[in-house]
């Protein structure tokens, strides 16, 4: 495969060259080697007892049990999303435990930084707040957190901030999850030899569980990080590989949990460090995130980014990484031989992740502050060890941090804040529907094209775009989370909508478990009113066009669930099965309102995104969408920008250009 297919990057495309250069192989080179096996691709496979695995490759054949193609398939497909759910659920726990911690002063350089949020999440769960202290609140809150993993029976709470024609639906159907951890062993029951074997049914626990994901694990999980971190607002930040720096120790914060993250970013702020960074000939102490750590510490914190998934090595092969810290979820155990062949030293740090060849540093949120000083001295001791670094010099600017609470106060201020301005503009057809472009990247497809390809196609169509995950940070390499963005690609209806509002026609929701705030903000359009009443009215789509790992199956299944037609690309896990492909996409339909379409190519998703944006508007009795209607207003303010940005002379969305 020629380097150009791999990557739009050209950070990436650089290191790839000197990977090569040097002989070592990325999963860039291993997903060339490694044919997928066909029969497992498309879900035909079963390996789930020791009569098998028995492999139907024949019309009518079936495992040595009897299992169907369409039960195997659908049994795969639900195991999928048990192991997604459990990885974000379990994600939410920890930030449980964290918040206990903290409530109970246990838990040394950590605050409640969000004490309103507090309160709003104590009124969802039924936690009194008179005459309490915010560490009273706060702990009975993380204990109803705790409640909701392990309980038996009930509604999984925060399942009541769907709307309400929703919850009903969820009711009336059997879909309405309980406890969290109840239903993701369910489904391993389920699948087990001998037990449930009926295609449809199989995957309606799917549904439930992935409901208990999305309104249940990943929500708290998002909840608890907002109060104990800050809800993010707007900031200015960087990225891809040129964060790092040349004279500085280099630490790159790896994985998911922003618990510890948190800490090493204020570590790395500590004087007594920098001081001995400079005793051993560094400048200072740079630090810079990859995945959804990354997304959760530039979101709050503006910590820069060094990449997305795919970036992970090649942060590596730069030879500019002191220290690599990880924690859990989409860590490639590739960095274990990669970092021995630099100096980089890898740290483990949760105690569910060791990784073969990594040096272990665990993680205990009740002594945070004094296990992050050790993993960055640790990375500066390693900085005289560094040999020849080569950072690309590519980095990007952009502007994350539009939690649904700040999309809701940038339409009106605090004084009047609502999501009226936006349904107004859905209304009118300035902005024509709206898409959340979320999830991974694979290497079986070229890095970061299709989320550029699609988003871009999005924004020329005036539709509003929000992003979490590596997504967003693929599209922020190439400029799209910023204002100027909205210029150059957005439709004049889009344009003014976000010229008037100064906000990005992309925006960054935050990481993989914060799609969870894609859910709440549906939710507030949906009972704002004009575009319907439940989630499955609006025109919006949720697409995640170069996915691989099981949590983003359980993200797709549950925006389904919650009434958003979804597209994925790569490959479907079900292709083999026409009924099971079928059951997720009419069936789910009739069932819940979305169809579950996986294994598309870019070109489709778009044209059956906007299809589908055309038909809700329809249904809405909305006005037809029409481009050459909007953008007039905006149209001056556009011609002197582009004339200025000719000139080769700073423009900026915020500031007026100067009219001559
Ligand atoms: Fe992992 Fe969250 Fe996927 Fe990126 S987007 S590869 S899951 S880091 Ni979640
Ligand atoms: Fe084969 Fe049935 Fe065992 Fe699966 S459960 S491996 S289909 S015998």
């Amino acid at each position: 495969m020629s380097e150009k297919k791999r990557s739009i990057d050209p950070a990436a495309l650089e290191i790839l060259k000197q990977a090569e250069e040097m002989g070592i192989a990325t999963a860039f080179d291993r997903a060339d080697e490694m044919r997928p096996c066909p029969i497992g691709a498309k879900g035909q496979c079963c390996k789930l007892c020791g009569m098998g695995p028995c492999r139907i490759t024949k019309e009518g054949q079936t495992g040595i049990c009897g299992a169907t193609l369409d039960t195997i398939a659908a049994r795969n497909l639900v195991r999928m999303i048990a192991g997604g759910a459990a990885a974000h659920s379990d994600h939410g726990r920890d930030m449980a435990f964290a918040l206990i911690a903290v409530a109970q002063g246990e838990a040394p350089g950590y605050e409640i930084k969000d004490a309103g949020k507090l309160l709003v999440m104590a009124k969802d769960l039924g936690v009194g707040t008179e005459g309490r202290t915010i560490e009273e609140i706060a702990l009975e809150v993380g204990q109803v957190y705790l409640g909701e993993f392990g309980k038996q029976r009930g509604e999984v709470i925060y399942a009541s901030r769907a709307p309400e024609a929703r919850q009903q639906l969820w009711r009336q159907e059997g879909l309405m999850p309980r406890g969290i951890d109840r239903e993701i062993v369910e489904i391993m029951h389920r699948t087990h030899i001998g037990d449930d074997q009926d295609a449809e049914h199989i995957l309606r626990q799917g549904l439930r569980t992935a409901i208990a994901d999305g309104w249940g694990g990943s929500m708290y999980a998002t909840d608890i990080s907002d109060v104990l971190f800050g809800t993010p607002s707007p900031l200015v930040t960087k990225v891809n590989l040129g964060v790092l720096k040349e004279d500085e120790v280099n630490v790159v914060i790896h994985g998911h949990e922003p618990t510890l993250s948190m800490a090493v970013v204020d570590a790395t702020r500590d004087p007594e460090l920098i001081e001995y960074a400079k005793s051993k000939g560094a400048r200072g102490i740079n630090i810079a995130g990859i995945c959804c750590t990354s997304n959760e510490t530039l979101m709050r914190q503006g910590v820069p980014s060094a990449g997305n998934f795919l970036n992970q090595e090649l942060a590596i092969i730069t030879g500019a990484v002191e220290a690599m810290v990880v924690d859990v979820q989409c860590i490639m155990q590739a960095l274990g031989p990669l970092s021995e062949k630099f100096h980089t030293k890898l740290i483990t740090t949760s105690p569910k992740v060791k990784i073969k060849g990594a040096v272990h540093i665990e993680f205990d949120e009740h002594r945070a502050p004094e296990i992050a000083k050790e993993i960055i001295k640790t990375a500066i001791d390693n900085y005289p060890n560094r040999k020849e670094a080569r950072i690309p010099d590519f980095t990007t600017d952009l502007v994350p941090g539009f939690s649904h609470e700040y999309i809701r106060y940038m339409q009106g201020g605090y004084y009047r804040a609502s999501f009226r301005p936006l349904n107004d503009a859905i209304i009118a057809g300035r902005v024509r529907g709206a898409a959340g472009v979320v999830g991974c990247n694979n290497p079986r497809v070229c890095h970061d094209a299709a989320h550029h390809y699609i988003v871009t196609e999005f924004l020329k169509n005036d539709v509003l775009v929000v992003q979490t995950g590596c997504g967003a940070i693929a599209n922020a390499k190439y400029g799209l989370l910023l204002g100027e963005a909205a210029m150059e690609y957005a439709g004049p209806g889009l344009r003014e909508v976000c010229e008037a509002i100064g906000i990005p026609p992309v925006l960054h929701m935050g990481s993989c478990v914060d799609n969870s705030r894609i859910l709440t903000l549906l939710t507030e359009v949906a009972t704002e009113g004009g575009v319907g009443t439940d989630i499955s009215d609006i025109p919006v789509v949720g697409v995640a066009p170069e996915w691989m790992s099981e949590k983003a199956i359980s993200i797709g299944t549950y925006c389904v669930a919650s009434g958003v037609y979804t597209l994925f690309g790569v490959g479907s896990p079900v292709e083999g099965s026409e009924e099971v492909t079928r059951l997720i996409g009419e069936g789910w339909e009739e069932l819940v309102g979305a169809k579950l379409e996986l294994g598309l190519e870019p070109e489709d998703i778009v044209k059956r995104s906007l299809a589908h944006i055309d038909a809700k508007r329809k249904a809405l009795g909305l006005a037809e969408y029409d481009p050459s209607r909007f953008g007039r207003s905006g149209d001056r303010r556009m011609e002197a920008w582009l004339a200025l940005r000719e000139k080769g002379e700073p423009v900026s969305l915020y500031r007026e250009p100067r009219l001559k």
